[in-house]
């Protein structure tokens, strides 16, 4: 249950300069975060109020996690095993931090898929509690999608099958157990899983070591090097970790760079800029590459989005240090300009061709709320019930989705994903969305008081999903719904 107190804290100010102190005690203590004061910017739930700093930063190099190899392969078909179990990692320097892990890893390995090819994912689970594995953003049958109460028993094993019949993406998997979501995504379990469409090989984008997944998430560490989690805890997750490790660099040539960005926190949102303000190409969202290269300055992702940039680092001398820069917590990355390299990428000026938009049959609202008296986080005034069918939809017909956030009281953002779909963005607040949103999406900020405007075609899969706000303490907590899609 989240407490009321938690949300009432959220609109003192004052709160900030007692975790000034709070983490001015942690920095006498060595190696762990110590505070920075001057990014203590706090305006409002979500956002946190001060962000802590390794002892040592841009001492380790960013990993890139492996990509997982099939066990087998045949005709269109190719077969994984994973297993879920506890380790212990190195994330703070010099430290062990147990976590929850897929194979061992932290984040979990890459699968790395291509667009029509089913891939078939043999997941056994050692933990002691029951997890449910979802592909966000995957077009996923019902009985692979990880309904939150489908879950897989400890000790067993379950088969998980992806025919990602959809457009090449960046997607990411993670646990999605009724109520244990959010702890068992904040303790670790999240991984890329990268669908690739061979015909977009012509299209010369960077590729190989120059294609390269960055998981952003933010968490809270003891003085031991534990993991803390607290529901709704969006003040004291203050380290920011970068593929699983704080502040680290990543050596880079000078050439052209894709850059896949997961937002895989539970509240915090990313506002990312380079440190130098120079201008890159936003060339995907959520649902894969936009219709042309968008040239942007900064970019914002919320928990569960995803945005794709090409990066020229042929633009700075070889020797230089280029930082990845978020509005809150200040620089989280650093591009170390290495070495000169033969470059034949591009970026053309017409990337995909984006869907067009059937007519829609049915309109619907949604109202995302805190109620504040109850402490419970609400879809249209309810809390998610796996019993109940709040939704139901006629197999492949399109609708109108109006999402509001009402809740302005307390300022608190949300944001919205259903499962299945990938959607566009008709409209934020009665305006046309903004470039960078008008491409495929699955995820959507929602913030306080906004209204957006989103349609999709539910299909091809009958069976029931869940849709909520991924900032998922708020799902665990209840804002979630289920649709059910019918013949
Ligand atoms: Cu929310």
């Amino acid at each position: 249950m989240v407490s009321r107190r938690n949300v009432m804290k959220a609109g003192a100010t004052a709160g900030a300069a007692a975790l000034v102190t709070t983490t001015a005690a942690a920095a006498a203590r060595g190696s762990t975060p110590s505070a920075t004061p001057a990014h203590g910017t706090h305006t409002g739930h979500g956002k946190t109020a001060h962000v802590a700093a390794v002892a040592a930063p841009f001492a380790v190099r960013m990993p890139i996690p492996p990509v997982q190899k099939p066990i087998a392969s045949v005709a269109n078909t190719d077969f994984y095993v994973v297993s879920t179990r506890k380790a212990q990692v190195e994330i703070l320097p010099g430290t062990r931090t147990e976590v929850l892990t897929y194979d061992g890893l932290f984040p979990g390995p890459t699968f790395r898929v291509k667009t029509g090819r089913l891939a078939v994912i043999a997941h056994s689970n050692h933990l002691d509690m029951p997890t449910a594995v979802h592909v966000h953003g995957g077009h996923t049958p019902s009985s692979s999608d990880g309904f939150p109460t489908d879950v897989l028993d400890p000790g067993k094993s379950r088969i998980y099958s992806y025919p990602n019949k959809q457009r090449a993406a960046t997607l990411w998997y993670h646990d999605h157990a009724h109520h244990m979501e959010a702890e068992h995504v904040f303790r670790g379990l999240a991984g890329f899983f990268l669908i690739d469409d061979p015909a977009q090989a012509e299209l010369r984008l960077p590729t190989g070591n120059y294609d390269i997944p960055i998981m952003l998430r933010d968490a809270r560490f003891a003085d031991d090097a534990s993991l803390i989690f607290e529901h709704d805890d969006f003040q004291f997750r203050n380290t920011i970790l970068v593929n699983g490790k704080p502040q680290p660099y990543f050596p880079v040539a000078a050439r052209k760079y894709r850059l896949r960005f997961v937002n895989a926190s539970n509240l915090r949102t990313f506002t990312l800029r380079l440190g130098n303000d120079a201008e890159v190409a936003q060339i995907a969202s959520d649902g894969g590459l936009l219709a042309g290269p968008t040239p942007i300055r900064s970019w914002s992702l919320t928990p569960g989005e995803r945005v794709e940039i090409v990066v020229d680092f042929g633009a700075f001398p070889v020797g230089s240090q280029v930082f990845l820069d978020d509005a809150v917590a200040g620089p989280v990355l650093r591009f170390d300009v290495n070495r000169a390299a033969a470059d034949t990428s591009r970026v053309p000026d017409r990337l995909s061709t984006i869907p067009a938009l059937p007519a829609a049959t049915k309109e619907r609202a949604f109202t995302l709320n805190f109620n504040p008296s109850t402490g419970q986080f609400l879809i249209n005034g309810q809390q998610f019930d796996a019993e109940r069918v709040d939704t139901e939809i006629k197999r492949n017909t399109t609708e109108v989705w109006t999402v509001t956030n009402g809740d302005t009281l307390f300022g608190i953002p949300h944001n919205f994903h259903p499962h299945l779909v990938q959607f566009r963005v008709l409209a934020r607040n009665g305006q046309p969305p903004a470039p960078g949103e008008a491409g495929v999406k699955d995820t959507i900020s929602v913030g306080p008081g906004e209204t957006v405007r989103l349609q999709a075609t539910f299909g091809p899969y009958l069976g029931r999903y869940v849709y909520h706000c991924h900032m998922i303490d708020h799902s665990a907590s209840g804002m979630m719904a289920q649709m059910k899609i019918v013949p």
